[in-house]
């Protein structure tokens, strides 16, 4: 079984790292967890840039080596042929777009104005930090939209989707977004972290990921 011997380079403040373990620990899949210390060089060594040359984390190394980055591809080879992946191709379609959509909307708007709030790398980019904020704002009223009349994002149980868009979409009050005006959004949050083997995530930062 290939699974057997996976590796999962992650960082414990990562919410990109997060999805991962939470989707494997909720299929009962076992990995060997690997933390890589981001804020110190440790995904820009030579070693490491072999497995992923964009230097971040998370990877799954398969125990054949092969090496997969991104979050998102990740989560669709862990659950590929799960109950957590949907099975008809319409709905699969469905799901990658909301892969999609959180990789544009969510993890590089609401993700790092956070990143850069909590770190102190906020000063000097107010203005940068105030427009995304309103922009992971408007996301998550175009995700309100969805949720208004469904539990799931797509059809009508939980999956990889709801894992992915969840990740960095509920640390949103961390940069002021207040979750009143998106009560679907809010109710969804509460579905997410109610199912079997969810774990809170992402851990906080650590001293090293501070600056000034
Ligand atoms: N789109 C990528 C983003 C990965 C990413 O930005 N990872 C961050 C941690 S959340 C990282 O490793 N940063 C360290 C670096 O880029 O040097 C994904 O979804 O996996």
């Amino acid at each position: 079984m290939y699974r057997q011997g996976m590796k999962l380079y992650t960082h414990a403040p990562s919410a990109n790292g997060w999805k991962v373990e939470v989707a494997l620990a909720q299929l009962g899949v076992p990995f060997e967890r690997i933390d890589v210390a981001i804020f110190r060089g440790g995904s820009h060594t030579p070693e490491f840039l072999r497995k992923n040359p964009a230097g971040s984390v998370p990877v799954l190394e398969l125990d054949d080596g092969t090496c997969l980055p991104e979050s998102n591809a990740i989560l669709w080879h862990v659950t590929r042929g799960t109950w957590l992946q949907p099975e008809d191709a319409a709905a699969q379609a469905r799901a990658l777009g909301w892969l999609m959509f959180e990789q544009n909307q969510i993890e590089p708007v609401i993700g790092s104005a956070r990143y850069w709030k909590l770190t102190g790398r906020d000063r000097g980019r107010e203005d940068e930090l105030r427009r995304r904020v309103e922009q992971g704002a408007r996301a998550l009223r175009a995700l309100d939209g969805h949720l208004a009349s469904r539990d799931w994002l797509v059809g009508d149980r939980y999956s990889l989707a709801d894992i992915a868009v969840y990740a960095y979409g509920h640390v949103a009050p961390d940069v002021g977004i207040d979750l009143a005006a998106t009560p679907a959004v809010a109710r969804w949050f509460a579905r997410v972290e109610a199912q079997p083997g969810w774990f809170p995530g992402p851990a906080p930062y650590g001293a090293d990921a501070m600056i000034g």
